[in-house]
Formats: C-alpha cells, sequence, structure tokens
C-alpha cells in the first residue's frame, strides 16, 4: 500500500478506518439501545430503571473494595435503585453496617460522619436489603458505613460515590 501512494490509497485507508470505528460504536445497528443514527421509523422509548446490589454477591460488608465496585458497575442513571444487603445485629453479628450519605465529597473523602445523615440504619440490610432509588438528575452522591466511627468507611473501604446520568434511550421498530 505504501509504495505507490496515491489519492485512492488514501481513501481506503480513512474508508476502513472509518468502517473499524463505527463496528466498535457499542449498539451500532442493533437493538441493545445507544442506536446511532436512529431508523427513521422508530420510536425512542426510556430504557427501564434497573436495580442493582451494591457490591454484587458480596452484599455490604467491611473490607471490600466498593469504590472500584462501583467504577466497574457504573454508570447509573436517575431512578436506578441501589440495594444494601447486610445482616442486622445479632449473637453472630457484633459488628452490622449501616448506610449513610455525606453532604459533600470532602466530607465523604474525609469519611466525615458528623457531616452525613443515616439513610438505613443497623437492621434496615436485613432480608431484601435496603433500597436507594437515585432520584435526582445529575447528582453526586457519597455513600458509606457509618459504623464504629468512621472505621468501616475509612479501613473497611466501605464508601463510594455514584452519579445519576438521566436515562438513555432505546430505539427500536
Ligand atoms: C423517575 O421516577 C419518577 C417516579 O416514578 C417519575 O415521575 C420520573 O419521571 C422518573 N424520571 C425519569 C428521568 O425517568
Ligand atoms: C448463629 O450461629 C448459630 C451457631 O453457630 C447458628 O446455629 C445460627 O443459625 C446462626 N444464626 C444466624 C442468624 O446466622
Ligand atoms: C431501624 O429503622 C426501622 C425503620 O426503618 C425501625 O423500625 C427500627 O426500629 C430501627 N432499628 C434500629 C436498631 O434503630
Ligand atoms: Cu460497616
Amino acid at each position: 500500500m505504501a509504495t505507490t501512494f496515491g489519492g485512492a490509497t488514501v481513501l481506503v485507508v480513512i474508508a476502513s478506518v472509518m468502517m473499524g470505528a463505527s463496528v466498535a460504536y457499542p449498539g451500532w445497528n442493533d437493538n441493545s439501545g445507544y442506536a446511532w443514527p436512529p431508523r427513521q421509523d422508530n420510536h425512542p422509548t426510556e430504557v427501564p430503571p434497573k436495580k442493582v446490589i451494591v457490591g454484587g454477591s458480596e452484599n455490604w460488608h467491611f473490607g471490600f473494595d466498593y469504590a472500584a465496585w462501583a467504577y466497574k458497575s457504573g454508570p447509573f442513571y436517575v431512578n436506578d435503585t441501589l440495594v444494601f444487603k447486610y445482616d442486622p445485629p445479632s449473637n453472630n453479628n457484633t459488628h452490622p453496617h449501616s448506610v449513610y450519605m455525606f453532604r459533600s465529597f470532602w466530607s465523604y473523602m474525609r469519611c466525615d460522619l458528623k457531616r452525613a445523615t443515616m439513610v438505613a440504619n443497623v437492621s434496615d440490610g436485613a432480608g431484601d436489603g435496603f433500597e436507594f432509588t437515585l432520584s435526582q438528575k445529575w447528582q453526586f452522591y457519597f455513600f458509606a458505613c457509618g459504623e464504629s466511627g468512621g472505621l468501616h468507611c475509612s479501613t473497611g473501604k466501605m464508601r463510594f460515590s455514584v452519579v445519576s446520568l438521566p436515562r438513555p434511550w432505546k430505539w427500536h421498530g
């Protein structure tokens, strides 16, 4: 290709780069959502909200990296629901958990629970878990466990943040 470097060769290269880019685009030409451009006879509907168990099969416990989990599990959209699952206090469970929400990034960074609000107490995560819906669009949410004076938040890595993006649309005929 390089030996006869002319206009045609350049066009072929550009065309293959463009095709590569379009093939690599997720959802291109199928019905899995995010398709662009939409077909003319299509009409869009919002992708329905999802329920996500915080930590997946790990649930909500000391020592799991929830910031990494949130990063891998995103993006999150407005009206998606986070489910916190943790055992209530009992003879077997003398170190229960809870869910707090910080008011700012800085209190989140410092695990400053004095600037946080409890949204679920030590019992609320039992059974099917505590459900928290991301009801505001473009909102940063800062969550942590509030137990042991902030130790679960800092050393225990029981903290993460999510931002609630506008809901995506799905195109289908
Ligand atoms: C979120 O849910 C509420 C209540 O069901 C609804 O009124 C609102 O339109 C929804 N927002 C979006 C962006 O889907
Ligand atoms: C607590 O531990 C006892 C004995 O190890 C066990 O029989 C019981 O099922 C446990 N209870 C719960 C709620 O896990
Ligand atoms: C936790 O909150 C629930 C209501 O959501 C309440 O019924 C329960 O008594 C509270 N438990 C504790 C230990 O504060
Ligand atoms: Cu905890």
